[in-house]
């Protein structure tokens, strides 16, 4: 480590401490030591090595070892130790405009916050204004500075990015100079999280499409603006990236620009072993760097591409070198489903517990969208924040849930609203009784309070899994995807038992959770787990959440028949009687 990277780790040293409110002098001397070290004017190796720290000023015992420590291992285990010790959320709140050390431990002191989610929460119900030493006035400054944060995050849902890139996308396909249009990077793979939007566009007339690319509505800033490529960012802060090519150039721009990096890095090594090179303009006869037209290999589409390199087409949401080579190599690539595939969704809520709309108002809406079933699963009366249901009101519930079907029947609807219960998975067991679960057509259970331990985390959902009325398991790790990591779980054990139980497992398609994720799905598949994707809708409006989930689905190679309710409603009935049928031979 040089003296730079030591006084960034002495200066967070001494900011740790201060969250941890020890002594100011002594979170004072590590501030001051990083100043010291990074006005040095010889190296801090030399310094080291001569064992000449000591004579700096204010550099005591204590000081001396940690840096020799820093600077000769790279690593220093106290700062680890105490780093580990301070709940993230509180730097995280550090890097908020106007708050300092003392602000932050204060106000984990007095209203116990550990994150900006909880500190905007209280921010909103005026919890803050009524802090000594914070009033209206830092309280209004607090949320500007979540917001401001929020904006210019390097990081966006998958969701927020579609948003932005699908409008966009619209119009350049309608701009006359355009030939063809594609998203490319993450976008285009289907990424949970997304770094910056990119686009690839061929066109005779880069310079009007550029121009025309960079007046679209809702830019905040032209950050680039060339003859081939402009960058801008977006109203909500995401960046777009758009490259120019030409028609021949266009297939090998779209497979280069929509990566991933690791995915190309094996497309150039194909290329090489066949005496070709491939970059982001073409795939040429030559054995070295090159983009003369006259050794290029006429590849019209992506398809033809991988041909070219002795591979069937690879959808995009599968270039992430995650066996799609061996695969492709030996024709096992899995035949994608497609969103379309999808019937209705067997994990919602209504406004009998937190889901905003009514369950006359969502069979309107989802019979409307040609969905053929949709599941009420309001939450478990444990979940009391989320007015979750106790056995007397699912029981009314119920009665409501046949009154509705009676009079779709009678209409000559084929459309059916589905019982059921998000039921909580607790300490010892289930929320409600296996007579009660077994009036459901639809039972998911879900960890919602986890316990701080791996091992009784994993032994709950194995419980719940063994139990004949559950379904399925819902949203299975409980992250929020840049906001919460999954809870800790032994989660190939938890798949085993989802496999010999005969219990599905959720593809949670919220784009908050996207949980399981698309990385456990090749496991999951592999032990014959069968998927669900559920919309959790709270409103009419997730409905859209199939999409992406179908997406993500994709993405772990999941085919129509490893996915749940892609059946039709006859056949999925019998599917749900399958584990109760097994449990009571
Ligand atoms: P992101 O934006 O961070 O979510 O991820 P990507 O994959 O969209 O990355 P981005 O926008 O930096 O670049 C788009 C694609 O361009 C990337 O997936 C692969 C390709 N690419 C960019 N830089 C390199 C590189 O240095 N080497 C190779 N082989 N490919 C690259
Ligand atoms: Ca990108
Ligand atoms: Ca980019
Ligand atoms: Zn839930």
């Amino acid at each position: 480590m040089d003296k730079d990277q030591v006084a960034a780790v002495l200066t967070e040293i001494g900011t740790l401490l201060e969250l941890k409110g020890e002594n100011p002098f002594k979170t004072r001397a590590y501030v001051n030591a990083a100043r010291t070290l990074e006005g040095l004017n010889e190296p801090l190796e030399k310094i080291v090595a001569e064992k000449r720290l000591g004579d700096l000023k204010g550099f005591g015992d204590a000081l001396v070892e940690k840096i020799t420590t820093l600077v000769t291992t790279g690593r220093l285990p106290y700062y680890e130790e105490l780093k580990n010790s301070v709940p993230a959320g509180l730097l995280e709140m550090l890097d908020l405009q106007g708050l300092g050390p003392k602000k932050v431990k204060k106000l984990h002191d007095e209203l116990a916050i550990t994150g900006v989610e909880q500190l905007e929460a209280a921010a909103r119900s005026g919890k803050i204004a009524a802090l000594e030493g914070f009033g209206e006035k830092t309280q209004a400054r607090i949320l500007e500075a979540i917001a401001f944060k929020r904006q210019f995050a390097s990081r966006h849902r998958l969701a927020a990015a579609l948003a932005a890139a699908d409008p966009i996308l619209e119009s350049l396909r309608s701009h006359p100079d355009v030939l063809r249009c594609s998203t490319a990077g993450s976008l285009r793979r289907w990424k949970e999280v997304i770094g910056d939007i990119d686009f690839v566009v061929s066109s005779r007339n880069p310079e009007a499409v550029l121009q025309h690319f960079v007046s679209q509505p809702g830019i905040l800033q032209v950050l680039a603006h060339g003859d081939t490529k402009a960058s801008v960012l977006l109203n909500g802060g995401i960046q777009a990236d758009l490259r120019v090519v030409s028609e021949s150039e266009y297939p090998f721009a779209l497979a280069y620009f929509t990566g991933s990096k690791e995915h190309n890095i094996i497309m150039r090594q194909r290329a090489i072993a066949r005496g070709l090179r491939l970059n982001e303009y073409g795939l040429f006869r030559s054995t070295e760097e090159t983009r003369d037209p006259a050794l290029r290999v006429i590849c019209a589409t992506e398809e033809e591409l991988y041909q070219s390199l002795g591979l069937p087409f690879i959808a995009p949401e599968l270039r992430e070198d995650h066996g799609e080579f061996a695969a492709g190599e030996s024709h096992a690539l899995p035949r994608l489903m497609e969103w379309t595939d999808l019937r209705g969704s067997l994990h919602n809520h209504s406004n009998w517990s937190d889901g905003r709309n009514t369950l006359e108002d969502i069979v309107q809406h989802m019979s409307d969208l040609g969905l053929e079933y949709w599941a009420i699963t309001d939450h478990s009366r444990a979940s009391f924040q989320a007015n979750g249901l106790d056995p007397k009101r699912l029981k009314q519930q119920l009665e409501s849930v046949s009154q509705i079907n009676r009079s779709l029947a009678d209409e000559g609807t084929a459309f059916r609203l589905l019982t059921g219960i998000e039921v909580d998975v607790l300490k010892d067991g289930l929320d409600f009784t296996d007579d009660l679960l077994s009036e459901l057509d639809v039972v998911i259970a879900s960890l919602h309070v986890p316990a701080s331990d791996e091992a009784a985390n994993t032994r709950r959902l194995i419980a719940a899994a063994q139990n004949p009325f559950v379904h399925m398991l819902g949203h299975p790790t409980g992250r929020l995807l840049l906001e919460r990591d999954a809870y800790k779980i032994n989660l190939p054990a938890v798949i085993d038992a989802c496999a010999e139980t005969g219990t599905w497992i959720e593809l949670n398609a919220s784009p908050y959770r996207f949980d399981l994720d698309w990385r456990h799905w090749h496991y999951a598949k592999s032990k014959g787990v069968l998927c669900v994707i559920n919309c959790d809708a709270h409103r009419l409006e997730h409905a859209q959440f199939l999409r992406l989930g179908a997406g993500i689905a994709r993405k772990g190679w999941l085919e129509k028949a490893d996915v749940i309710n892609t059946l039709p409603l006859a056949m999925l009935r019998n599917a749900l009687r399958r584990k109760r049928l097994a449990a009571s031979a």
